[in-house]
């Protein structure tokens, strides 16, 4: 179902504040013509494809994560994993989620008593139902070659990030990808794919509306502060890293954000199965 395109959701928190105004994320179906994907895709700096992914195959990677969490006290009493309802009688200093730009970008947070959960939750990255069956499902990487046009030329990049948010730790900041990826050229494709169902306040991606442009823009800005100050291209690539954030990150506050760019944020409800395509620097 297309949901109505503007909307009021009445607690859509961010880290600065409620969103007001927001926009859904336009949906689109990989049975729909490429040529028109990707028209799609070129013109709002993503894609929205739902059900691409069986849902099943997501859910099995959902139980396999929070089994493998159980022994930290993450769950509720009584659930089961693949549900992963967050443990009431916890507080959510012991379940930093992890590369949020606590503690240094991709750092450890929250010290001894989040030890286990951080090392767990790091290690879930090199595991085979994540790093090979999830990640590298077939419905993804084959719709991304067909997409793309390239075809058996298809590389995924080893780097991927299984974020852990649980309600009440911090999210990752305003970004676009390319400022992680900074040593490629600007072609890659990114899918960022939620483990399980996301309701709309339940913290899942949103992206600026034209953030594309915006983030091309930015980029050619630093990169012309760069060259008038006589910086070598290796130079250069720190110096972008200096127009940020120590974490690498735009702004760690989305509404003022907005605001400033008078571009409104794009919102979602995800289910499994659903992933989202984007550019490399879609804010
Ligand atoms: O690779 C990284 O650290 C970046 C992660 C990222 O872009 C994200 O989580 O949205
Ligand atoms: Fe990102």
């Amino acid at each position: 179902m297309q949901l109505p395109t503007v909307c009021q959701p009445g607690r859509l928190a961010v880290n600065d504040g409620l969103l007001e105004n927001v926009k859904f994320l336009h949906q689109s179906h990989a049975d729909e013509p490429l040529d028109k994907l990707r028209q799609r895709y070129e013109e709002d700096g993503y894609l929205f494809l739902k059900g691409l992914i069986p849902r099943a195959d997501v859910l099995k990677a959902r139980h396999e994560y929070f089994n493998m969490m159980a022994p930290t006290g993450v769950l509720e009493e009584g659930t089961l994993p693949v549900e992963g309802v967050f443990n009431s009688l916890k507080s959510a200093e012991e379940f930093p989620g992890i590369g949020a730009g606590a503690a240094g970008k991709n750092g450890r947070p929250g010290g001894e008593k989040a030890a286990q959960f951080i090392d767990l939750a790091l290690d879930a990255h090199y595991r085979d139902w994540y790093a090979q069956d999830f990640c590298r499902h077939p419905a993804l990487i084959n719709f991304v070659a067909r997409f793309t046009g390239w075809e058996s030329n298809t590389l995924g990049l080893r780097r991927s990030l299984l974020r852990n948010n649980i309600p009440g730790t911090k999210p990752i900041g305003v970004h676009y990808d390319q400022i992680f990826l900074r040593h490629g050229e600007p072609t890659s494709v990114t899918a960022w794919v939620p483990i399980g169902d996301i309701q709309l306040t339940g913290g899942g991606l949103i992206y600026l509306e034209n953030g594309d442009s915006l983030g091309l823009s930015i980029e050619e800005e630093f990169t012309k502060k760069a060259k008038d100050v006589g910086l070598s291209e290796e130079e250069a690539k720190d110096a972008f890293n200096n127009n940020m954030m120590a974490t690498g990150l735009l702004s760690e506050l989305p509404l003022d954000f907005s605001h400033k760019h008078s571009r409104r944020w794009l919102v979602a409800e995800y289910e499994a199965g659903d992933i989202v395509l984007h550019k490399p620097h879609a804010v």
